[in-house]
């Protein structure tokens, strides 16, 4: 690794940067020049979808319908590079727990199915039979309710819905998936707001809106793609109010790597309007200043007969809950509003103009307003700011949260959940002839707390690194040993695998990048992006050894080395043609999936119903709910805090995929060569002392009876409020205490954790 540098970055997102970084990619994971042919097949209608962000896929696609991230992506998976049998005989687990994640995922692919030796503390090379069997026997001798079926966002519906089929068949709901750690808030939100838990936009609302919100989503970095839709707006003269503490590169200007024009003349676009830096954990303090002076702007147009400035018939047929909402807006002064958001008045009020005088406006937002103890109040705030002018429902206007995982969304679409009222149940009992079970099962936040006490046996885990992605890392860590069994289906090496149960299986499976060939042939898969659409993939390249196996192979062979047999349930034959298995989500869910095998290449894709899209609201109250937020304290329950605590905001960088690091820059924000960081405010560093350059150590100030602490961190001085200050995730995870979540969803509180910040002795 060159030596860290820290310098702020002058160019704009996209542009030359953008494509020096590709370049180096390509080179690093040593793919040939066909790697440049490959990108071409990238979130096409006969081609494959990205595996990185689930931001939509247009109808008419561009030549090359990739980003930086995309590509490295694809690079990342598509590497030639390999850890075979050989690589596993000369590495012990406890001497690969002490390498980075980034080097454990750098050594390449997995090719061998593997199991754990305790006596060597290596993994060996197992047949996959003999794999099944023994997990097939460990899992009928466990009670199935203490076993937990994780799902990454990453798998296919194909694979999703077989493997929600194999739990509840085996006995129980425990199916969180990385949903619960990301938009959760989302899906418990917007449910009890406008009935629908997803979602009401779709790509098109971009062409025809007239204002678009960003609250808290990092587009340069982590949906690219969208960059485009947000320059054409712009061009347009769309103005784009965006609240973020940080100002993020992607947000305020953007040159397409892609426009040969741009490139050249070094063009930019502006792309934010209006930026606001609002306190981490602020935004309900500033929505609810916009709600009172559109309030405010709204008595005093009808007092002096001018147009009313909020939609009152939507509010009178569509809402409940209008009047004790702006009471609740009414009562908070603007005092409070400004110290809890970190913005004056007059910025809020300026937000609120713009939203006022806009027709059709869009509310997109990403973990900034998910990841916190208040984020399910958060995004129905936003909720409801738009309902004031009926922005939900009609053509460029509507909520559109920015999904993370390339599918997640699709996998709660077909049963991948532990809420048992959100599936089926009912239709899969007649479908297959068995009785589902009927109790909630395990969130992910739940599996943690079973895992602690020892409830929790064993853990299967479709893809992901839930060790590493999860709070409270080092007290999780200690417990996850303590598990009877551990199943990892994985493409590479990460922590999940090295922090084993006393019986420990690496699967290792095809990408979705590579062809899959099964009795009927090569197969397609399907998923669902962040606008509802559903779309086809096939495979294009050669599979990255003989040994490894499909997801649905997979998930049926466990199945069948589990369950007894059920002559409805035809694993095999699933297996041999997918199409069989999107026939039978079909029939389990016959409006959501009409036609799905036909139609799942449509360019553009297959676009599901959305109730509230329509103005159908499946609320309690069949009706909009206007919801009043419980306070606007964001961390009410952490002890009183002194000097010394900032509220810690747990951030992505520009080269990585969630616990996958791609390398040590982040570009955008002028951090080169380290993740070992923490931004702070100027006056924050003086108070507490420490310099530009100077190394601090954080600690969790909470009285639970642990110890959390990260050692070692660079400070750089930054353009942040004062109160907080911003580093790496996952590598600053050992900070989050395990309660430490969103009150209704259950989210771990990922952006506003408060930390102790000190001097390290040796600094
Ligand atoms: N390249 C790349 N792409 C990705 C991912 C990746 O890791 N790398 N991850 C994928 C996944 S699973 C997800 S969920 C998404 C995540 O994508 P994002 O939703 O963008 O998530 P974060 O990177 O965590 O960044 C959150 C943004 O919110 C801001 N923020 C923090 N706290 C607050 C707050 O209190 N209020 C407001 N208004 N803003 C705040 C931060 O400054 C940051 O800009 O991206 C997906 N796409
Ligand atoms: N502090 C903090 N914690 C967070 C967050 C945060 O912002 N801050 N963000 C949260 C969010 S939004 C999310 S979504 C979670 C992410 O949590 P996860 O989804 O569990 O983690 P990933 O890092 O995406 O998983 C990476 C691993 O997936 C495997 N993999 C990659 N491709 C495939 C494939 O095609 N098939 C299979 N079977 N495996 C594959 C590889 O082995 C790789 O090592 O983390 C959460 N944790
Ligand atoms: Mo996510």
């Amino acid at each position: 690794m060159a030596d860290p540098k820290i310098e702020p970055y002058t160019g704009p997102a996209g542009g030359w940067g953008s494509a020096s970084s590709l370049a180096e990619i390509l080179l690093r994971e040593e793919i040939p020049v066909s790697g440049a042919a490959l990108l071409l097949k990238q979130n096409k209608p006969d081609g494959f979808m990205c595996t990185s962000c689930a931001w939509s896929k247009p109808k008419k696609p561009a030549a090359f319908e990739y980003c930086e991230n995309g590509a490295k992506a694809t690079a990342w998976e598509q590497t030639t590079k390999r850890v075979g049998p050989d690589f596993f005989a000369a590495h012990t687990v406890t001497e690969l727990l002490g390498w980075t994640d980034y080097a454990l995922e750098e050594k390449g692919r997995l090719t061998h199915p593997l199991r754990y030796d305790p006596v060597s503390d290596r993994y060996v090379p197992v047949e996959w039979a003999e794999a099944f069997a023994e997990i097939g026997r460990e899992l009928r001798a466990l009670d199935p309710k203490s076993v937990v079926c994780y799902a990454s966002g990453r798998a296919s519906l194909e694979t999703s819905y077989m493997y929600a089929l194999f739990a509840r068949m085996y006995g129980n709901n425990n199916l969180p998936d990385s949903s619960n750690m990301c938009h959760e808030p989302t899906s418990v939100g917007l449910k009890a707001s406008i009935g629908s838990a997803v979602g009401t936009t779709v790509l098109e609302d971009f062409e025809s809106t007239d204002l678009i919100l960003f609250f808290g989503q990092n587009v340069g970095s982590n949906a690219p793609r969208m960059l485009h839709p947000l320059q054409d707006a712009r061009k347009r003269r769309v103005p784009i109010v965006t609240f973020n503490p940080l100002r993020e590169r992607g947000l305020e200007r953007f040159t397409n790597p892609q426009s040969p024009v741009e490139m050249v003349t070094r063009s930019e676009t502006q792309i934010s309007t209006q930026y606001h830096q609002v306190k981490a954990g602020g935004d309900i303090a500033a929505i609810t200043g916009m709600c009172k002076a559109l309030f405010a702007a709204d008595d005093e147009a009808r007092v002096v007969g001018r147009p009313r400035i909020l939609d009152v018939a939507f509010i009178e047929e569509h809402t409940h809950g209008y009047d004790a909402f702006k009471a609740y807006c009414e009562r908070k002064d603007w005092g409070t509003l400004e110290a809890h958001s970190g913005l004056t008045r007059d910025a809020i009020e300026a937000a609120a103009a713009a939203y006022g005088r806009a027709r059709a406006v869009l509310g997109v937002y990403g973990m900034g307003l998910t990841q916190h103890r208040k984020g399910t109040e958060a995004v129905q705030m936003l909720v409801n700011l738009m309902l004031l002018r009926g922005n939900v429902g009609r053509p460029g206007a509507g909520l559109c949260p920015v999904r993370g995982h390339s599918n997640v969304q699709g996998q709660r679409t077909v049963g991948i959940t532990e809420k048992p009222e959100l599936a089926p149940l009912d239709a899969l009992a007649t479908q297959y002839g068995f009785e589902p079970p009927r109790e909630k099962g395990l969130n992910t936040v739940e599996a943690c707390e079973g895992i602690v006490d020892g409830s929790v046996k064993a853990f299967l885990s479709l893809g992901g690194n839930f060790v590493r992605a999860i709070p409270d890392t080092v007290r999780m860590e200690e417990a996850w040993r303590r598990m009877r069994l551990t199943v990892q289906i994985s493409t590479k090496l990460n922590r999940s695998h090295l922090v084993n149960g006393k019986v420990a299986y690496i699967l290792p499976c095809l990408g979705r990048i590579e062809i899959d060939a099964q009795a009927s042939g090569p197969q397609a898969v399907s998923m669902e992006d962040s606008t509802s659409c559903f779309h086809g993939s096939r495979g294009v390249t050669k599979p990255v050894s003989a040994h490894v196996r499909s997801e649905p192979w997979i998930v049926a062979e466990l199945a069948k080395a589990t369950l007894a047999s059920n002559p409805k349930v035809t694993w095999d034959a699933w297996v041999g043609d997918y199409a069989k298995i999107r026939d039978a989500i079909e029939t389990t869910y016959p409006t959501v999936f009409h036609d799905l095998n036909g139609r799942m290449f449509d360019p553009g894709g297959l676009h599901k119903p959305i109730p509230a899209r329509e103005r159908k609201w499946e609320t309690e109250t069949g009706k909009a709910n206007f919801i009043v937020p419980e306070g606007l304290d964001e961390n009410p329950d952490m002890p009183a805090r002194g000097p010394d605590i900032l509220d810690l905001m747990t951030l992505r960088s520009n080269d990585q995929f969630n616990t996958t690091i791609y390398g040590y820059d982040d570009r955008f924000r002028g951090v080169k060569g380290t993740r070992a960081i923490l931004f702070m405010n100027a006056g924050d560093m003086a108070r507490i002392g420490v310099k530009d350059g100077e190394t601090v150590d954080l600690s969790t100030p909470s009285d639970d009876g642990f110890e959390r602490s990260v050692k070692g961190l660079r400070v750089i001085q930054y353009d942040i409020p004062p109160g907080n200050c911003g580093g790496y995730y996952p590598e600053l995870n050992p900070l989050i205490p395990l309660w430490h979540h969103d009150e209704q969803a259950k989210t771990p509180a990922a952006k506003a954790i408060p930390v102790r910040v000190a001097r390290a002795a040796a600094s």
